[in-house]
């Protein structure tokens, strides 16, 4: 069988630790793993795969020294713009986690339950979604083949990890303060996130809305290969410290009913359906550590004339980064598009 030289780049931080130990589990057909971090990181010794792989500077020349197949990276958007193009010079296919390359009509935006046809047309880079995007799009996917969607409305429930360790740190740190009776200035967060709920995730835009939701509205739509789909979305920072849960509203263009959700639903890999008395819903620290969607809550929304409540969790570092990017790589080697 032929062998893979992957590259983590970013392999220092929060995702790029998960994208190591999502590797482990996996074990694909790999001769070299390298990994690649600024500066500031190289030079570290990661213990990975049973052993020492020092971390190498993101330079140019060392892309160049290096003979990779697939990068896996997660560095930010800056640095996805600026070596993703060096890496695919050299050779290799991106598999870029930030919000850089999404929105390009060149660069194939996949969930690899929901649009792995769309690898085929790759030139180099495919985007990973966003976080929140991924997990709705493993539930809508399956009832939009059988009840074609009109109109969705999103509002999230996302938790710290998203925003990386000073996220998480604002609300460890924010929560013991907050119980010392002490003040405690967020890094990370605009406001505290401890005993606290932020509706602003990303950036604002001109419209009012954040640049959270304008992912999930246009990536949405990307994904499931209809312009058409109306989308509008609500992204709301919680204090979870790990797994993003989210309210989806969802109308559809032919009659459905609750059983034939259900049952769809069930059908769909890599969805777990949590439904069935009343105690029994999906919740972050459930999803927590696992790469499946979880979904329930499941209501018919009687106010349109066909149209549901679901309630979507996932693990937002698995399967919303890592574990969606890893899966895309997997299905590139098994399926022999590499
Ligand atoms: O677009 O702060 O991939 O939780 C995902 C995490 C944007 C920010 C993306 C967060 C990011 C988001």
């Amino acid at each position: 069988m032929k062998k893979y030289n992957i590259a983590v780049v970013g392999a220092t931080g929060m995702v790029g630790n998960k994208f190591l130990e999502v590797l482990t589990e996996k074990q694909l057909p790999v001769d070299n793993y390298y990994l690649f971090a600024s500066a500031k990181s190289a030079g570290k010794v990661v213990d990975f795969m049973g052993k020492p792989h020092t971390v190498i500077e993101l330079t140019e020349d060392n892309v160049k020294a290096h003979k990779v197949d697939i990068a896996l990276f997660s560095a930010g958007g800056g640095t996805s713009a600026k070596f993703a193009p060096v890496f695919v010079r050299n050779g290799a296919v991106v598999i870029d986690n930030s919000s850089q390359w999404r929105m390009d009509p060149s660069v194939p935006l996949v969930v690899p339950e929901v649009n792995p046809q769309d690898i085929d047309w790759h030139n180099g880079i495919i985007a990973n979604p966003n976080c929140s995007t991924i997990q709705a799009m493993v539930a809508l996917r399956p009832l939009q083949l059988k009840y074609g969607i009109k109109r969705i409305v999103y509002s999230t429930y996302q938790a710290v990890s998203g925003a990386g360790v000073a996220g998480y740190n604002d609300l460890l740190d924010g929560l013991k303060a907050f119980v010392a009776g002490q003040e405690y200035a967020p890094k990370k967060f605009p406001l505290p996130i401890a005993n606290n709920v932020l509706p602003h995730i990303d950036v604002f835009l001109d419209n009012g809305y954040t640049k959270e939701e304008e992912k999930m509205i246009k990536e949405t739509k990307k994904i499931l290969g209809d312009s058409s789909i109306k989308v509008t979305a609500t992204t709301v920072r919680v204090p979870v410290l790990n797994s993003h849960s989210e309210s989806v509203n969802v109308e559809f263009l032919s009659p459905c009913t609750r059983e034939g959700i259900v049952e769809t639903l069930r059908g769909q890999k890599g969805l777990v359906v949590v439904d069935d008395a009343s105690n029994a819903y999906p919740t972050p620290m459930q999803a927590t550590g696992h790469d499946e969607v979880y979904v329930g809550r499941i209501r018919i929304d009687d106010t349109v004339d066909s149209g549901c409540n679901l309630w979507v969790v996932a693990d937002n570092i698995r399967k919303g980064a890592a574990s969606n990017a890893v899966q895309i790589a997997e299905y590139m080697i098994e399926h022999g598009k590499i």
